[in-house]
């Protein structure tokens, strides 16, 4: 009997509601529910005490456990050392990142609760897969507790160069907790590099071809570049729903050309400079005006955090501003919706869209690029602009590459984008489109398990 998969993420989502942000989450259910795994992971709800011993509830072939957290535990790892320290500093955003000592021992602290709570759930056979940057230390923690079983961790998002990471007082902790896994698995090439460098310069290590020797332990790690569901996602834009969507959208933009932005409203994304680009487009091109309109869907994220809310204020007051400046009384240039939209509506969306914007600062991978091209008609594909800072952008070579803090670079690909004849769009998606089928999620699970197992 193959060994049972148990995947450990911050949070986990039910597995028979379509989980609304995240394709992480699809892809890890599918695995979870052929191996009839166990997921792990926070409730999603405080309580007054933080809880040691996970509740356990079964959903079809997938059993869930999870615990609570206390408000304080929850504000100061959660909030706290995860989303105000490691997402930016490992965003390269060291003048958002706030280094608060207390906040690491929460961090390590529910960590360790986590690991308390799982190892008597474990059985011996058990492939452990822990997701992300909320729990770098909960291998350590489990080995502590005398795990033995196969360990993997994969970083969703980008590890950050030496000269960044340093800063952090615990930045010799954190590394140290990856050489207790058996398997680590980065987005892209460059991470993995990156850590090299660490390695070799901070801790005078040795890196090899897959490995990375250093405290006195040898550690596997790869790039793993995480993909999407590719022939599902395409079959959504085209569903009864897609569909439905699709012809709403269409009908209400009559011939108008319509760019797409699709990101949790996150400073990363690139948000407030991609208005930028689109300001430079409406100035420089008159021709585009009435014609082509922008949609910007952000579903509101973290909002317990500062940053969070200067950036949404400063968002809007953006979209507001070019509204005012070039809107007409039939045409609104820019549609920025909160609203989270159901996965098969989105499909059709990203669909009815001649070009797909995604231009983070510093992306992991980014799912949405993959998504939009994903949802294409081949007969008359849209044409995807991406940053260049996106690790998707190391597979994506046929889209717009564009560097996002170059305003101007941006709009030109704009104008390309949407007045880029058929034939070439078509090419551009034929190539990307193979790609994506080619590397889909269940390959890079199948990899990422296959090595750890
Ligand atoms: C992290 C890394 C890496 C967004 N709005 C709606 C919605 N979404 C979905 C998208 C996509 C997902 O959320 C976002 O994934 P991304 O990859 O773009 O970005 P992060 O959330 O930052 O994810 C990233 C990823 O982990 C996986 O490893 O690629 O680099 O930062 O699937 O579609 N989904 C629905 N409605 C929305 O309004 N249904």
């Amino acid at each position: 009997m193959s060994p049972r998969l148990v995947a450990v993420s911050n949070r986990i989502s039910s597995v028979r509601g379509a989980p609304l942000a995240g394709g992480l989450a699809v892809a890890l259910v599918d695995a979870l529910r052929e191996k009839r795994g166990l997921w792990f992971g926070w409730s999603g709800k405080t309580a007054d005490q933080s809880t040691d011993t996970a509740n356990v509830s079964q959903e079809g072939d997938v059993t869930l456990a999870t615990v609570d957290l206390s408000q304080e535990d929850h504000d100061a790892y959660y909030s706290g050392f995860a989303n105000r320290c490691l997402w930016p500093l490992f965003h390269f955003r060291l003048d958002l990142t706030g280094y608060d000592r207390a906040h690491f021992e929460a961090y390590q602290r529910v960590n360790r609760r986590f690991a308390g709570a799982l190892s008597p759930l474990l059985r011996d056979d058990d492939l452990i897969w822990v997701h992300d940057y909320h729990l770098f230390p909960l291998g350590s923690e489990l080995r502590r507790l005398g795990v033995t079983q196969r360990l993997g961790f994969f970083l969703h998002i980008p590890f950050p160069p030496r000269e960044l990471l340093t800063t952090l007082p615990q930045h010799r902790s954190l590394v140290r907790s990856l050489f207790d896994y058996d398997l680590v698995g980065f987005q892209i090439e460059d991470d993995v590099k990156r850590l090299a460098s660490y390695v070799e310069q901070d801790l005078g290590g040795t890196v090899g071809d897959g490995w990375m020797e250093a405290f006195g332990r040898r550690l596997n790690i790869r790039a793993f570049p995480v993909g999407i569901d590719t022939a599902r996602y395409h079959d959504f834009a085209f569903s009864s729903h897609g569909q439905r969507e699709y012809l709403r959208l269409r009908e209400f933009l009559r011939d108008r050309d319509q760019i797409i932005g699709v990101d949790r409203l996150d400073y990363s994304k690139g948000l407030v400079r991609r208005m930028n680009a689109y300001e430079l487009l409406l100035e420089s091109q008159a021709a585009a005006h009435g014609r082509i309109t922008y949609l910007q869907i952000a579903p509101i994220s973290r909002g317990e955090v500062a940053a969070y809310q200067d950036f949404r204020r400063e968002l809007e007051q953006h979209a507001a501003n070019i509204n005012g400046r070039f809107g007409q009384v039939d045409w609104v240039p820019i549609r920025y919706v909160n609203e989270a939209i159901p996965r098969r509506r989105l499909a059709g969306l990203y669909r009815a869209s001649r070009v797909g914007l995604v231009t983070p600062m510093r992306d992991g991978m980014n799912l949405v690029a993959k998504e939009y091209v994903a949802a294409q008609d081949e007969k008359d594909p849209g044409v995807l602009v991406l940053s260049r800072f996106a690790g998707a952008a190391q597979q994506m070579r046929d889209a717009l590459l564009v560097n996002p803090y170059d305003t101007e670079e941006v709009a030109g690909a704009l104008e390309q984008a949407r007045t880029m004849p058929l034939d070439e769009r078509r090419n551009r998606h034929h190539k990307l489109m193979e790609g994506l089928l080619r590397d889909d999620v269940s390959d890079w699970r199948r990899r990422f398990l296959e090595a750890l197992g």
